[in-house]
């Protein structure tokens, strides 16, 4: 599910059937996709028809020129490497340049190196940044860290309230201030982070476009505080709760320094219906902040997946989970090669 290598006993994995259950939702959101390049392979010759075709069904799925290019030029290469003649194998040989081109977008989220690892999570408005923080709480509970949450969204009371809700589901503690700042309440959630002793603190933060540049600043000082609560709460007494132990201040300053400050995860929530958009804001959110992470949400629905495609040719930032539900459990890891294969299905 994702690493996390502390002393408590890791969760179960998922058990196949589980898995399999999921799968079928990411494929039946996918179907469309699907269905269109699988029509492509339907004909009794490979020639440019077949491959004219292919580019137009993957720029349709969102694949962007240069990813559908890359596919064109490494499957004709796998062609003519395996000298296939049907058509019928050539969808086998595109899962696997698909598979290729998305592996270095498999990782899994590590936690445990730091404590806490703070987790900051942006994006744009109803990417689905609340409920994936509501879902990998989740996910991290299940496999024994304890969590954190952060109501950075100010901006709106209900967007608070929506936090509570989750917080309440999971039943983990949550930061919150009546029309507090962003940047106030990440400094007293990292601290309360620290002084409890928690595995993760989750950071909500209100939705933005890139292209509104004074709220991307707000992002960058919002990270700023981050780094600096998690420096001061090294150093400082524990305020209130119980303290990690073992270690004196100065030793764990040394270590974060040497591990890397707050916030350890920058993660970007994109919803995958929103096309070429998403790599655009994939870029402009990485420019600004240094991303180290994507979720990305809602592949039950409409989504066309070639997204991903684009990404892994554009900005190779790892995927750490992909949402295809909105319930708790409606998260999962990505498989590059399960991935493939759901498109293509
Ligand atoms: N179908 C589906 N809906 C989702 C998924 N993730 C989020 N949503 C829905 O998208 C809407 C916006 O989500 P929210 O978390 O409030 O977005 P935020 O503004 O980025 O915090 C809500 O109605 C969610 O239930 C997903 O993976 N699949
Ligand atoms: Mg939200």
């Amino acid at each position: 599910m994702f690493s996390f290598f502390k002393k408590k006993a890791p969760a179960e994995p998922p058990a196949p059937a589980a898995r399999q259950g999921w799968l079928g939702k990411l494929r039946s959101g996918l179907r469309k996709t699907g269905s269109s390049l699988a029509t492509v392979f339907t004909g009794t010759k490979i020639d440019d028809a077949l491959y004219e075709e292919l580019e137009a069904a993957l720029l349709m799925a969102d694949a962007g020129v240069s990813a559908t290019q890359f596919l064109l030029d490494d499957l004709k290469r796998r062609v003519k490497d395996t000298k296939t003649t049907e058509p019928a194998a050539v969808k086998g040989l595109l899962m696997d340049a698909l598979a290729d081109l998305l592996a270095p977008l498999e990782k899994p989220l590590a936690i445990g190196a730091h404590q806490p690892t703070v987790i900051m999570v942006t994006g744009v408005n109803g990417a689905g940044k609340t409920t994936s923080i509501g879902k990998l709480t989740h996910h991290l509970s299940n496999a024994g860290a304890s969590v954190l949450l952060a109501a950075a969204d100010t901006f709106r009371a209900a967007a608070r309230e929506q936090l509570m809700v989750w917080a309440e589901r999971n039943t983990v503690e949550i930061v919150h201030q009546a029309g507090g700042d962003p940047a106030s309440v990440c400094f007293d959630a990292v601290s309360a982070g620290k002084a409890r002793g928690k595995d993760v603190v989750l950071v909500d933060t209100a939705g933005r476009l890139p292209t509104q540049l004074h709220l991307m600043e707000e992002l960058r000082k919002i990270k700023r505080i981050i780094a600096k609560a998690d420096a001061s709460a090294t150093a400082g007494p524990p305020q209130g709760g119980t303290a990690p132990s073992g270690g004196s201040a100065a030793h764990e300053v040394a270590s974060v320094g040497a591990n890397g400050s707050a916030p350890h995860e920058v993660l970007l929530v994109i919803d995958g219906n929103t096309g070429q958009n998403a790599l655009a804001q994939v870029r402009a959110f990485d420019d600004a902040l240094g991303l180290t992470g994507l979720i990305v949400t809602k592949l039950d629905g409409t989504a066309k997946g070639g997204v991903l495609a684009a990404i892994a040719r554009e900005r190779p930032i790892p995927v750490y989970f992909i949402g295809v539900g909105e319930t708790l459990d409606e998260l999962e890891t990505f498989k590059a090669r399960e991935f493939a294969q759901a498109l293509l299905d």
